[in-house]
């Protein structure tokens, strides 16, 4: 059975690895994203952006919280870029607050206390020798643009995303030398405009929407680019990339029409925008079952879209298995389009992997290697980190904390994980670096602070006070070379 091997697989997790299976210049990080973590939501100037209404209206957040204050990160950064400097990462990758740059993301006023802040933040960074990856767009779209514009629906959003990002590469880029234009940008067209699970919570909308939403982010992103690309690289000697969401999908069976509805999954997840990046138009398959739901490039923009990526950056939990199904359960628009279904267990009712905390995610380090192969294979191995992985534990106040505090799933998550990447790159794969998701635990978007997926556990009770979990101290020995190989030789 087809079935069964993929188990065996799994074999992986049970593996050790150790810091000297990658190469000497590997950057090994942590991620958060300033919604999740900044709070200080009217402080420093800061204009309000699309989260702080989202999370504001009722029945959004499934425990009724918002980002109002966060972990406090604002007033913390320092004690925080410590802790990270203490566990020995050589990487944070972070997100500017539009809305802190620019409060109604017009681009005529810039905000020198929200300069102030990622100046003071990137410095601390620098001055513990922590390589800053900075992310322009995790999602908090100042409210203004929603409002008058309706958002990344309409078109002149290029236009201010890319008034914005010169104004960040003005006056960071001397420092950051990582820059991410846009995360996910699937979420937002999907949850934000489909589903309607995040912000704008967009659901009566038409099937073409999340398209639209995705173009537009496609253009801005490589609008960014080129700005970076003619004004500072030159000087400032950077790079620039785009952060893709991406699940492996392993065919349910060896019959045909379940393998290409997992190509089919991958090329809506990802060749959705590398396709245009790479080949300077979306993938064929979206073309046919889209038809004129999916906006078209015009030549110039073709040109602009070409090569427009500097590295990937990769965020990947979880693997699903996929079958086809013309008739599926699914309910968003682009999940329907895909003509297939997500599954996470066999007949038996074995799981695909240990399931985490978030109804979404099961332990399948083998998924991926399997999509780091398929990237370098089908989009001519570029370079690639991956900027968020790692797995989220339930909120339980009845546990005692030193319980919550030893996550042996989440050690044996990294330890899958992180040897699944070491055989990537054996394998031929450009893989450049790791950021685990997440420093600390924080505001986990429709799912408010139940879910924790930090290193760091977060009191929300006592004072916010950080407490690093077992998985921290595993990853600060793995890092400091003292987590070796159990190897007889
Ligand atoms: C990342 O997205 C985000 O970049 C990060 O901010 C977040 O904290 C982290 O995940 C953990 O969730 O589509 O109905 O299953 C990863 C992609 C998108 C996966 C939303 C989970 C949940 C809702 N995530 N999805 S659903």
């Amino acid at each position: 059975m087809p079935k069964k091997e993929v188990f065996k697989e799994t074999a992986e997790e049970e593996e050790e690895v150790c810091r000297a299976d990658f190469p000497p210049n590997f950057v090994f990080g942590v991620a958060t994203a300033s919604y999740q973590i900044e709070g200080a939501c009217n402080e420093g100037g800061r204009g309000p952006s699309i989260w702080d209404s989202f999370s504001h209206t009722e029945g959004k957040i499934i425990d009724g919280s918002n980002g109002d204050v966060a972990v406090d990160h604002y007033h913390r950064y320092k004690e925080d870029v410590d802790l990270i400097h203490k566990l020995g990462f050589d990487g944070y990758r972070f997100s500017i607050s539009w809305s802190r740059i620019f409060p109604d993301g017009l681009g005529t006023k810039v905000n020198d206390e929200g300069i102030a802040f990622y100046n003071n933040l990137i410095n601390a960074l620098i001055e513990k020798g922590i390589r800053p990856f900075a992310t322009l767009y995790h999602w908090d779209l100042p409210l203004h643009l929603q409002e008058s514009i309706g958002g990344w629906l309409d078109k002149q959003i290029v236009n201010y995303f890319a008034i914005y990002a010169d104004t960040c590469f003005a006056h960071f880029g001397d420092r950051v030398k990582n820059w991410i234009t846009v995360n996910e940008p699937l979420q937002t067209a999907v949850n934000g405009y489909d589903a309607g699970i995040f912000a704008p919570g967009r659901r009566e909308g038409s099937s073409a929407e999340p398209y639209l939403v995705a173009h537009h982010q496609i253009l801005a992103h490589a609008t960014a680019v080129s700005i970076y690309r003619s004004k500072y690289k030159d000087k400032q000697g950077g790079q620039i990339g785009l952060v893709l969401d991406c699940e492996w999908a392993e065919a349910n069976s060896d019959k045909i029409e379940d393998k290409s509805a997992a190509a089919r999954r991958l090329d809506f997840q990802l060749g959705w925008y590398l396709c245009p990046l790479y080949y300077g138009d979306y993938p064929t398959v979206m073309l046919e079952k889209l038809g004129d739901r999916l906006p078209k490039f015009s030549q110039e923009e073709k040109k602009l879209l070409f090569n427009a990526l500097d590295f990937l950056g990769l965020n990947h939990y979880t693997s699903k298995f996929i079958s086809h199904a013309t008739s599926s359960s699914e309910e968003c628009y682009y999940y329907k389009a895909q003509e297939m279904e997500r599954i996470v267990e066999w007949e038996g009712g074995e799981k695909i992997g240990e399931q985490a905390a978030s109804e979404w995610l099961f332990v399948v380090p083998w998924g991926l290697r399997k999509l780091l192969n398929y990237i370098a294979q089908t989009y001519n191995n570029p370079p690639i980190y991956i900027t968020e992985n790692g797995m989220d534990q339930e909120e339980d106040n009845s546990l005692p904390l030193s319980d919550i505090l030893d996550d042996k799933l989440r050690v044996r998550y990294f330890k899958g994980y992180l040897a699944a990447v070491a055989h990537a790159i054996k394998d031929g794969a450009d893989v450049r670096g790791y950021f685990a998701w997440s420093l600390l635990d924080n505001f986990e978007w429709g799912q408010g602070y139940t879910k924790r997926f930090g290193l760091v556990y977060v009191d929300y009770n006592n004072g916010l006070a950080r407490h690093p979990k077992s998985s921290a101290y595993w990853f600060s020995r793995f890092l400091k070379g003292s987590e070796k190989k159990n190897k007889e030789e």
